[in-house]
């Protein structure tokens, strides 16, 4: 039987010199796929693509001086804040949230950084920076950005621990990829992973990369968006 596969092999290689056996790589060995992605194996190499390409993180972005600067500066108004347990639309569960306009010289010089990495030239970045601070059991559930906040991208600094965001396709449940995202790097979301897919911010008891647990402590994240009103 062996020696009838064997021929039939030569023959073949023979015959058809530019066929090779095709060969199934999952997805996940594909060597463009960044090592903060995990995608389900549902997705094929063009969905995969098409959430790579709109969902970037920055590892290291931010350096600990940076960090502690942003800290020091926002960490007297999150402490007269409480921790809340009910959002108004259910999506997050242990947080304080304030919005800034004004930073200091050093903080808008790291903030200027974000929105030229993040926005494009006909973009237009709203002033206010959206802090979110969640504590160590805190979480955001699935949800797509309302439209009318917010243009087509997000971006968001980590600070103080790292976490991992889910996003699920909205429609097929079965394409979802989990986000390692480091604490002081930065992430870009925009176009298909903002408008086609839920994100969230796992549990600590959820909170699972590539089979190893991500513990999520206190997280702060700085989140910068554009106006609704851009063209998109
Ligand atoms: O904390 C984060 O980075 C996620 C924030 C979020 O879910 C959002 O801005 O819609």
């Amino acid at each position: 039987m062996q020696c009838l596969i064997k021929k039939s092999l030569k023959y073949c290689a023979k015959r058809f010199p530019h066929t090779k056996a095709v060969e199934h790589e999952p997805i996940s060995a594909k060597p463009w796929l960044p090592a903060y992605v995990q995608l389900s194996e549902t997705f094929n190499e063009q969905t995969a693509k098409d959430l790579v390409n709109s969902m970037i993180v920055y590892e290291d972005f931010l350096s600990e001086t940076e960090e502690n600067s942003i800290l020091t500066e926002i960490e007297p108004y999150l402490q007269n804040l409480h921790y809340e347990f009910d959002h108004w639309d259910d999506a997050i569960h242990g947080y304080r949230e304030t919005e800034r306009l004004n930073w200091t010289p050093e903080n808008n010089k790291i903030l200027d950084r974000v929105r030229a990495v993040a926005f494009t030239r006909n973009v237009t970045p709203l002033k206010f920076v959206h802090i979110l601070d969640l504590n160590k059991n805190g979480y955001i559930k699935p949800h797509i950005d309302a439209t009318r906040f917010c243009g087509d991208t997000i971006t968001g600094l980590s600070l103080l621990s790292n976490s991992v965001m889910r996003l699920v396709h909205d429609v097929m449940k079965d394409l979802y990829a989990s986000i390692l995202l480091k604490r002081r790097s930065l992430y870009v979301m925009k176009g298909i992973a903002r408008f086609e897919y839920t994100h969230e911010i796992l549990s600590n008891d959820k909170s699972i990369f590539k089979g190893k647990h991500i513990e999520k402590d206190r997280r702060i994240s700085v989140i910068c968006r554009n106006s609704p009103s851009d063209e998109m």
